[in-house]
């Protein structure tokens, strides 16, 4: 088959509750890999929505008490809107209540009958409602459902089987043939260890007696579809499949799927139950099925609509803006790996690579263009070894960014953008344009601002399909429109010159800041933060509580003159033998031999990023043994328990501080 079309699915999620940050993590991963695919030159299809049947759905209308059909059509509204706030560009938001899918599943299950692909079988089994399936007796933990710990019900009844097992050794050979089928490796080996083992036929139905809330069987009217057979056909339904030659032409542009994104929770009803139907249904196999890692709440459990400890999307969009929550899940963990969630650890990485990195670097080319070149796009100049390292730098993370970006390594892509941003800064640093333009060395003040405005712009080409919002934004500030920006990206990956982009003599706009930086948590948050701690019982006291009471209101002049500060600059970093959070710097603070100072920055520090800084020391604090390394002075640092920023100053190692 020719397709034509890059196709990237998600799973459709229950409407039994709201969404919350594991769904938007889904959803969003494959937005950004379609708009990645948009901006590249491709035809995308991109397809989410919702799974609107079985016993999990029916139990919540029930609980409502409302029919089953009016409650998916009000929760299909939250998730729809939820999906518009998250900036998700699906082409089609799947219903497995629309006619056409449901004409779809009835035809399938006719076509797999009268292949002789299905029988009647009766089956004694325990049914966890919670799981929406059958265990075995031995499957069972303390005799409850092994995966949600929830109580079963045993149930002896006929139902409908596919024969699952016939497909084993096809789909084994199939998985061996095709070693990126399953991604991440360590998720093929789980389904081939799986496979191990004998597979069984699969339950397909559910007497209509028991549970009618589910497609009715087109020849047999005592039952209705097993919502999991349901659910799987949705990927081919909307694309327009129907068996015995009656597919609409479109499907075979779009199917085989490019990427079907799962969470690692559906890895077997992907890897065995969906590639075993298509195989019935003769049809080929997905390209990649990517299961990625679980978002665990900060005390490592489950995230969970019955546990209640939900992240709340709205609450973070509210808090930190869009742009901000879509970095952060893509950035914080490898897609594949697990990762816990905390409020803190938002902050923390908001202001380090959002605030202080890139919106720094775009608001400090952008202000000094005002200030000192009358706001108007600088030209180029003639390049030096400065200019041309980050240039190099840049070409190769283009190169890195694009295939972190093919991969779906999401976090190499955006760790590749962060060194083009930190060489920014530091570009600036080495510079210092402040020095260029009190010297009146007006071009090549010029040239270093076009630099640094060029490489503000590549970041938020780059950031587009993760932050659409904010490189909107930074690229009117430059004059620039999106369509200019996607030009820009594919002579980009046509091997075209880096930082070449922006027009000279273009009226620049300063503006807001694209990332303002939280000094404490936003309001509505601290708010949540204060309810929990109100409703929880008064924490025994602390003996360091003494200690954290903060200093005095007031003190006198005699006290803050016992504190010697001086001048110095950092000629080495390196990170502590003992601790992650500490690194061992040398110093120099005017003396005949540099200081070690241990500093706790390495969360926000790269050794190699400190090298040249011109920093802030407490010369006559007592040494002290940190962690087994001597430490002779303390650097000054803004930030609570986490360093948002060292204190620069630009002034000789030694010289006095007050
Ligand atoms: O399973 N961390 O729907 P569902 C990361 N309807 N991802 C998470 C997550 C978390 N804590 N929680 C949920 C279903 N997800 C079926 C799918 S497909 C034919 C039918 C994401 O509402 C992740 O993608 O339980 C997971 O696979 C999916 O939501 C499950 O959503």
């Amino acid at each position: 088959m020719a397709d034509a079309t890059w196709y990237i699915t998600t799973p459709i999620y229950y409407v039994n509750g709201r969404p919350h940050v594991g769904h938007a993590y889904t959803t969003i991963a494959a937005d950004t890999a379609a708009r990645w695919q948009r901006a590249r030159g491709r035809d995308v299809f991109f397809m989410t929505g919702t799974d609107e049947h079985g016993q999990k759905v029916l139990q919540k209308a029930q609980e409502r008490g409302m029919s089953p059909q009016d409650h998916v059509d009000d929760m299909v509204v939250h998730w729809q809107r939820t999906m518009a706030g998250l900036g998700i560009t699906y082409d089609h938001f799947m219903r497995t209540t629309d006619a056409r899918h449901v004409a779809c599943v009835q035809a399938c299950l006719q076509a797999l009958h009268d292949r002789g692909e299905l029988y009647q079988d009766t089956y004694v089994g325990w049914y966890s409602p919670a799981a929406e399936r059958f265990w075995t007796e031995k499957d069972l933990v303390d005799g409850k459902c092994p995966d949600t710990g929830q109580a079963v019900e045993k149930v002896e009844e006929t139902n409908w089987f596919f024969r699952m097992s016939a497909y084993q050794e096809r789909l084994v050979a199939h998985l061996e043939a095709h070693p990126g089928f399953i991604r991440p490796e360590s998720r093929r080996n789980e389904v081939l260890g799986f496979l191990r083992k004998p597979l069984g036929d699969l339950c397909i139905s559910r007497p209509r007696a028991r549970m009618a809330w589910g497609i009715p069987f087109p020849f047999d009217p005592d039952y209705v579809t097993y919502v999991w057979f349901d659910a799987l056909l949705n990927y081919i339904s909307e694309p327009g499949f129907l068996p015995g030659g009656q597919a609409e032409p479109r499907f075979a542009d779009t199917w085989p799927a490019d990427v079907q994104l799962i969470g690692k929770d559906i890895l077997t009803t992907h890897a065995v139950y969906w590639t075993t139907m298509l195989m019935a249904l003769g049809l080929p196999l997905p390209r990649c099925l990517f299961a990625h890692g679980w978002w665990m709440s900060a005390d490592g459990a489950k995230m969970s609509k019955s546990l209640g400890n939900v992240i709340d999307v709205d609450l973070l969009v509210g808090s930190f803006g869009l742009d901000a929550v879509r970095y952060f899940l893509l950035r914080e963990i490898a897609f594949g790996a697990d990762g816990q969630f905390s409020y803190e650890g938002f902050l923390t990485r908001y202001n380090a690579d959002l605030a202080n990195d890139l919106g720094n670097l775009a608001h400090r080319g952008l202000t000094m263009t005002r200030n000192w070149l009358d706001g108007k796009l600088p030209a180029p100049g003639p390049p030096t070894s400065d200019d041309a390292a980050i240039t190099r730098l840049a070409t190769e993370v283009v190169q890195r960014f694009a295939a972190g970006m093919d991969g779906l390594d999401f976090q190499g892509a955006l760790m590749a953008v962060g060194d083009l941003v930190r060489a920014g800064n530091k570009y600036i640093d080495t510079c210092a344009p402040w020095t260029l333009n009190k010297e009146g060395h007006t071009a090549r003040l010029a040239a270093v601002l076009r630099t640094v405005l060029e490489v503000s712009h590549l970041a938020l080409v780059l950031l587009a399909p993760v932050m659409p919002g904010k490189s909107t934004e930074l690229l009117a500030k430059l004059g620039r429109t999106e369509g200019d920006a996607a030009a820009t990206l594919r002579a980009l990956l046509d091997g075209g010159e880096v930082l070449q982009a922006l027009t000279t003599g273009t009226e620049v706009e300063v503006g807001d800041p694209l990332f303002p930086r939280f000094r404490e948590m936003p309001e509505a948050i601290a708010a949540l933060f204060a309810e929990a701690e109100a409703a929880a019982p008064p924490p025994k006291p602390k003996k360091k509580d003494k200690q954290a009471a903060g200093p005095p209101a007031t003190i006198t002049f005699d006290d803050f003159a016992k504190v010697a500060l001086r001048a110095g600059t950092i000629l080495e970093a390196a990170p502590h033998p003992d601790a992650t959070k500490l690194l061992v710097l040398k110093v120099d603070v005017g003396e005949p031999e540099p200081r070690q100072i241990v500093a706790g920055i390495a969360t926000r520090y790269a050794p190699a990023d400190l090298v040249g800084l011109h920093v802030v020391v407490v010369a006559n604090l007592a040494p002290a043994t940190i962690r087994g390394v001597e430490s002779q002075g303390m650097l000054l640092a803004a930030g609570g328990k986490e360093v948002v920023g060292l204190v620069q100053v630009d002034a000789d190692p030694g010289e006095v501080v007050r």
